[in-house]
């Protein structure tokens, strides 16, 4: 049997969607239908929501989401979700509604035969010692179940207070606490023994090339790809047996 042409997995992330008529939604229906049909796989790697208050709360932006990826799925290609800093309580619910699986992080993947950890990357952003207690706290289950068991409006009541909050105290972080820290990066790549990252999370798009004090897979070298917030435009990673391609589209304009 001749290998199936145009194999592809596309990975995503930040894309903060908040409202069911906006550029953003309009931006990943496009990509979906456009781009991602036909592909092995979509890993959408968390903040694909500007805030997820619990799986109980359905919406309009949730519903076009959740029909889109399901459409997506039902055609043949793999729907992956994780876990970001605003959706962190997304759970296997919606995750079911588009006809996808929620994976933990960091996870490790097998993509076209090279091995790849995925995660969201707020985890590797130590210096950042107020966000790391802070997220260690809304990480604990008890404090989800906790949560989750208040009524949706105050649920959404404390979302915007503490999105406040973070607005306030990121503009007093020195920009480089916010982002990765290199040590937890190489730490990462060692214990896991891959030459490959793929993360989201500081908006800093890039492919950065990391020397290793010990080789990894007989290799000197690994590479951390980060993944573009969607603000200004759409960012995706095209990973195909060949090689990959950090791509950037614009926000369709009508
Ligand atoms: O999101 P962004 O990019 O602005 O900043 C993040 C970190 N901030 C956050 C908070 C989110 O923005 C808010 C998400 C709301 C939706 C969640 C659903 C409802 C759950 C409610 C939870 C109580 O993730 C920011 C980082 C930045 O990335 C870069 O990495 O710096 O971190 C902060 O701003 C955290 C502050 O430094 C500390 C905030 C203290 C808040 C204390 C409230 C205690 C709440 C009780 C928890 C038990
Ligand atoms: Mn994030």
């Amino acid at each position: 049997m001749t290998a199936k042409q145009n194999n592809k997995t596309l990975f995503i992330s930040d894309l903060h969607i908040e409202s069911a008529n906006g550029i953003i939604l309009k931006s990943l229906l496009q990509l979906l239908e456009q781009q991602a049909i036909g592909a092995d796989a979509i890993y959408i790697m968390g903040d694909l929501f500007e805030a997820w208050v619990g799986d109980d709360d359905i919406n309009e932006a949730g519903d076009k989401v959740a029909g889109a990826l399901y459409a997506l799925s039902q055609n043949g290609t793999r729907v992956f979700l994780m876990h970001g800093n605003r959706d962190f309580l997304l759970g296997p619910d919606f995750a079911s509604r588009c006809g996808g699986q929620l994976l933990p992080e960091p996870v490790v993947i097998d993509c076209y035969g090279q091995k790849v950890v995925l995660l969201h990357g707020d985890s590797l952003c130590t210096r950042d010692t107020a966000y790391i207690s802070y997220r260690n706290q809304v990480r604990d289950p008890a404090w989800q179940q906790a949560f989750l068991a208040r009524p949706l409006l105050e649920r959404h009541m404390v979302a915007q207070q503490i999105r406040q909050q973070s607005k306030d105290a990121n503009s007093h972080k020195a920009s480089d606490i916010m982002d990765v820290t290199h040590q937890e990066v190489l730490d990462l790549i060692e214990k896991l023994q891959v030459n490959l990252m793929i993360h989201g999370h500081t908006h800093r798009p890039g492919i950065h090339t990391i020397r290793l004090h010990e080789p990894i897979n007989g290799k000197h070298e690994a590479v951390r790809i980060v993944l573009g917030s969607w603000d200004q435009k759409a960012w995706v990673l095209e990973f195909t047996p060949e090689g990959y391609d950090l791509k950037h589209f614009s926000h369709p304009t009508d």
